[in-house]
């Protein structure tokens, strides 16, 4: 008997209201940080910091901000691409080149469609302009395969490798099957050239895979990181009762949707994770459902405590999470109730820990600065 078995009736009390107030302070703990308001946007989505310490964040209807390092003012950022922001799609990561001090790069992901309006997630960088007003030569460089119907499940982040390959996430477009076939890009994780091209050496490709696969069997990956000892962490939304966080490990099957510790949002049955399965089990999983948001490994120094650990947002947990790390082993740690849709976690220059809110439904997304409790 599994954990999650054990589990389910005390969970069963909770599954009619996942998101209910009771459900979350269940694991609200008294938070250990200050939080300071630095600013607000409309559905911001993701966030990076520039070496001078100004950000630059994402809106999902299609904005880039430069916004300067108290939050005070920002401004447009032009010469991004035309999204289509519809359901989870628009403009979405935004992440520096690993040389950026130097070139300027800066990444962008975002949903678009194509002349039969089909939709996919698509990768591409231009140069910031000296004065931040503008991407200059900004060029897509990836597309994902194959572009399909529906609004849902793109994905889309992205992070850098310590010997500067670039990973990228592609979503399973609530489709399934995709994220086992072996010639779509869909429910995997992606490792590319700086340029967009499938990088040598990816472990699939005798396997008769696309070049560019990694890792496959994911769903809706919506965080990705390199932790400081070069491990590559990734979290996913996964069906009801199946968010996961998993350390992604060359050539790897994650089980999507032959196996998942959760079950599909109709009802119907996925066989559990068990040893021998073949498939990759996830080291964390939620049930009730977070929806998780975001993933940032932190390595500053105004929390010593959670050196190494991951962080995360809860969209519908409403919360800020810690994930204890050693090594290669993670369990859950910390939830702290945010009282708000978190989307996007990052750690600042001095080590503080930043998060956005999601936004929508009428309200603004906070920018939020968390530093120790005094
Ligand atoms: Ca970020
Ligand atoms: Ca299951």
């Amino acid at each position: 008997m599994t954990p999650a078995r054990m589990l389910l009736p005390a969970l069963a009390l909770l599954g009619a209201c996942n998101s209910s107030p009771s459900a979350v302070a269940q694991n609200a703990a008294a938070r250990p940080f200050a939080v300071t308001e630095v600013a607000d946007f409309d559905s911001p989505w993701a966030m990076t910091f520039l070496p001078d310490g100004r950000m630059l964040v994402t809106e999902k209807k299609g904005q880039l901000l430069l916004v300067s390092a108290d939050g005070k003012s920002s401004k447009t950022v032009a010469g991004t691409p035309q999204v289509s922001s519809a359901g989870q799609g628009g403009l979405m990561d935004v992440v520096l080149h690993p040389q950026f001090a130097a070139n300027r790069l800066v990444y962008l992901s975002w949903s678009e469609a194509n002349a039969e309006g089909l939709k996919g997630v698509a990768l591409g960088r231009g140069t910031l302009a000296a004065d931040g007003s503008k991407l200059e030569g900004f060029q897509t460089i990836f597309r994902a395969h194959p572009y399909v119907e529906g609004n849902g499940h793109f994905s889309g982040r992205i992070a850098f490798a310590p010997d500067g390959h670039l990973f990228f996430t592609n979503g399973e477009r609530q489709k399934f099957t995709p994220a086992q076939d072996p010639q779509a890009t869909l429910g995997k994780v992606l490792r590319l050239n700086d340029d967009g091209t499938p990088a040598k050496g990816n472990p699939l490709a005798a396997q008769g895979f696309r070049p560019d696969v990694w890792s496959y069997g994911h769903r809706n990956l919506l965080g990705l990181t390199f932790d400081a000892n070069g491990n590559l962490w990734e979290q996913e939304m996964g069906p009801k009762g199946g968010d996961e966080i998993n350390l992604i490990v060359a050539g790897k099957n994650y089980g999507y949707p032959n196996v998942s510790n959760g079950d599909h949002y109709d009802g119907k049955d996925i066989p559990d994770h068990k040893a021998g399965d073949g498939y990759e089990a996830p080291k964390v999983w939620w049930n009730p459902s977070i929806s998780p948001g975001g993933l940032m490994a932190y390595s500053g120094k105004l929390f010593p405590e959670w050196k190494g650990d991951l962080f995360l947002g809860g969209l519908s947990g409403k919360a800020l999470i810690r994930i204890d790390v050693n090594g290669t082993d993670a369990k859950k740690g910390d939830q702290w109730d945010m009282g708000a849709r978190i989307r996007e976690v990052e750690e600042g220059p001095d080590g503080a820990i930043w998060v956005l809110e999601d936004g929508g439904q009428g309200s603004q997304g906070r920018l939020l600065k968390l530093t120790p409790a005094k």
